[in-house]
């Protein structure tokens, strides 16, 4: 499948998916939805290790194209619900359930649908001029793509209702203070920093970093006798793994491992 609205490459174990609408920094269409989920299947079994989603120009995501034609301006009896079914809940699943560490390089404002798409992904990272907004209440809306479920999580629920009731712009840096994201960076050095997360990430035991973040995010539905049953199955796994054997092979032999992902 050829790409119009995105770019996809993965060199060295790194996959880059970045958002190309920049004109409309970056807002999903039905089409682009079709192109990412092209995408992220081939991450899956191009070999690499690591996804880092980033957005073309100014933007990251503005969020659903509101002039697309799934949603066409004045049109009362638009299912949106639809959407989400089709397109944006597979996604965040796709992303969740990548079985690699995803990166968000947020590389400017993520609003609505886009600033939660960020918000699932398992490391974000962002540029200081950056910039999240649950816009959601501005159309009328309540915020989805897991928002409801993510920001409590990670910030609680006060300020999770302070930004979705208001839908005011949080920098980045601030973003950072509450725990919403992992860091926020000068933006003279975002494209380093990213590229430094990316390689460090596609050297690391890629198996035992996606039962992580499966643990930790399935975690909350879960007792703590039903998480220390699921580490140890998940441990029993990783300890027959040849990364395993590789990482303590080299701390015994105090050099630095190489890590094949499995
Ligand atoms: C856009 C958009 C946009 C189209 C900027 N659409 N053109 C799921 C299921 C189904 C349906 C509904 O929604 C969802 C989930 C959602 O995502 S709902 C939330 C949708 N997103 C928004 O409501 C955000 C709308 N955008 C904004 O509030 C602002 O553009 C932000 C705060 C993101 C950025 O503001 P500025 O930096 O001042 O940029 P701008 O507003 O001037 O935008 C630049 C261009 O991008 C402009 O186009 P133009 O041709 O006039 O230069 C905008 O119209 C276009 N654009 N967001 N979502």
């Amino acid at each position: 499948m050829g790409y119009e609205h995105i770019l996809y490459e993965s060199n060295a174990a790194i996959a880059r998916l970045t958002l190309n609408r920049p004109d409309k920094l970056n807002a999903f269409t039905t089409a682009m939805h079709a192109e990412v989920r092209d995408a992220l299947a081939r991450t899956r079994t191009d070999g690499s290790r690591v996804l880092v989603v980033t957005g073309a120009g100014r933007g990251f995501c503005a969020g659903q194209d509101l002039a697309d034609r799934a949603v066409a301006p004045g049109e009362r009896r638009v299912d949106l619900g639809e959407s989400i079914e089709k397109h944006y809940a597979p996604l965040v699943l796709a992303l969740r359930r990548l079985p690699m560490p995803v990166i968000a390089a947020v590389n400017g404002v993520a609003a609505g649908a886009g600033a939660n798409l960020a918000l699932c992904c398992d490391l974000v990272i962002a540029a200081r001029s950056a910039s999240f907004v649950q816009a959601f209440a501005k159309i009328g809306l309540l915020p989805d793509s897991g928002g409801t479920w993510t920001l409590p999580r990670l910030v609680g629920n006060a300020r999770a209702l302070g930004l979705t009731m208001l839908g005011d712009k949080l920098g980045a840096a601030e973003a950072a203070e509450w725990g919403l994201i992992w860091r926020c960076v000068d933006d003279a050095e975002f494209p380093a920093a990213v590229e430094a997360l990316a390689t460090r990430l596609a050297a690391a035991p890629t198996l035992a970093l996606a039962r992580t973040k499966q643990a930790i995010y399935g975690a909350w539905e879960r007792s703590l006798a039903a998480q220390l049953d699921l580490e140890r199955d998940a441990q029993r796994e990783l300890g027959a793994s040849d990364d395993y054997a590789e990482g303590v092979a080299a701390f015994l032999a105090k050099r630095p491992p190489r890590f094949v992902g499995r």
